[in-house]
């Protein structure tokens, strides 16, 4: 036997000072309703405030970790509300991870998933806060212990989605003018199809060659009407279909991709790994939008890249509309991604009217640039954070 392995060599890992100074001393949670500074609408809710549940983790060194758990328009995005985050991570999750260290990420993974079913954007803000208490307890950006970072800045989208077109087009040259994003996301779905369209034809016929475009339909179109608007959406240029069909059609979004000039992206219809498998195996897509509400945590999202990919699906860095900590969170896994083709949209801070995350996170060049600095690199605004806690 090697003097490697000699067993004097060997300490027992729970007994190495690292792993019992990173032990979970408490986690707590509040409710917070952020304003935006304008109304944000999608097919099937409409939103002018982003509700969020904050969890802080205090680790036995006393280092503090901060997570998010985003959601959109209530229950409605998916089926996660704050208040029943809240009450799944106080009742179930933080009893559970009691004592354990924060280094034990797949551990703590598999404990969250015996004690919570499904529950996703709940277990992503716990696990978030606790990558950000390890990295800061060891002085490691979060991506460290997702790989390492490949990439510093990500090109950054931006959505339009008030459904006044006006507005919209305003919005967009001021974010041109400022060279802060030239790819929008333009939300359709909300409108009768050929007011979509008409509203989307102004916006492209104005942005003209400055932009690209893509659209999400956020589930509210038919196979026919996908079908019909098909050669209309390829005429204009558009460079990705995001989520024409309600999730589950497999087939017919199928034979969408199969017939569209442009890319299917596949957003809430693939959660899961096995959801990705079953859309793979459908060929209803050609990109995967990762978001941490799908995935239920940072290690489960990077893996969820890794079997779009196996697909020859490229990637896509989706979002929820989170604030500057849930941002980060984010960006600490699509740092390290291989290939991130699509780059991602976390624009979410700059909707908020307040940032939850001070010196916010910094917008240049149509890029956002990874916050480096131990854990999520992020400082959470104290006063921001108690000006939008929900009382009572
Ligand atoms: C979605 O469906 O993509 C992300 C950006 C946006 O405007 O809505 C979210 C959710
Ligand atoms: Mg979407």
């Amino acid at each position: 036997m090697s003097r490697l392995n000699a067993p004097e060599m060997v300490i027992p890992l729970d007994e190495a000072p690292v792993h019992r100074r990173t032990r979970i001393a408490a986690i707590e949670t509040v409710i917070v309703d952020c304003p935006t500074t304008r109304r944000h609408r999608l097919s099937n809710t409409e939103v002018s405030a982003q509700s969020y549940v904050i969890v802080r983790v205090a680790l036995a060194d006393g280092t503090i970790g901060w997570g998010e758990a985003a959601t959109l328009g209530g229950p409605r995005w998916s089926e996660e509300s704050v208040e029943a985050i809240k009450a799944n991570i106080d009742t179930y999750i933080t009893p559970a991870l009691a004592g354990v260290s924060a280094l034990d990420f797949e551990q703590n993974a598999l404990i969250m998933q015996k004690v919570v079913s499904r529950n996703t954007a709940a277990r992503a803000a716990v696990e978030s806060a606790l990558y950000d208490a390890a990295g800061r307890s060891l002085g490691l950006s979060a991506s460290v212990f997702l790989g390492g970072a490949v990439r510093e800045k990500i090109e950054v989208a931006w959505a339009l989605a008030s459904g006044d077109a006006d507005q919209e087009i305003e919005e967009a040259k001021a974010k041109l003018a400022a060279r802060e994003h030239r790819r929008f996301k333009i939300k359709l779905g909300f409108h009768d199809p050929a007011a979509d369209m008409d509203r989307l034809r102004r916006i492209v016929d104005t942005l003209g060659g400055e932009a690209e475009i893509i659209v999400d339909v956020n589930q509210g179109w038919s196979e026919a009407t996908a079908l019909r608007r098909l050669p209309e959406l390829a005429e204009m240029g558009i460079a990705l279909i995001e989520q024409p069909l309600r999730p589950g059609l497999l087939a017919a979004t199928a034979r969408i991709a199969a017939r569209s000039a442009i890319p299917i992206m596949v957003d809430e219809a693939a959660f899961s790994g096995t959801d990705i498998v079953q859309n793979g195996m459908a060929a209803t897509g050609s990109v995967l939008s990762l978001k941490l509400v799908k995935s239920g945590g940072l290690l489960e999202m990077k893996r969820a890249a890794g079997i779009a990919s196996a697909f020859g699906m490229e990637i896509y860095g989706g979002c929820l509309l989170e604030s500057g900590i849930g941002a980060a969170a984010h960006l600490a896994v699509f740092a390290s991604l291989p290939r991130l083709e699509w780059g991602c949209e976390h624009f979410g801070p700059r909707i908020l009217r307040t940032d939850l995350v001070k010196g916010g996170i910094t917008f240049r060049d149509f890029h956002i640039h990874v916050p480096d600095g131990p854990g999520l690199g992020i400082e959470v605004d104290r006063d921001a954070l108690r000006e939008v806690t929900r009382k009572g």
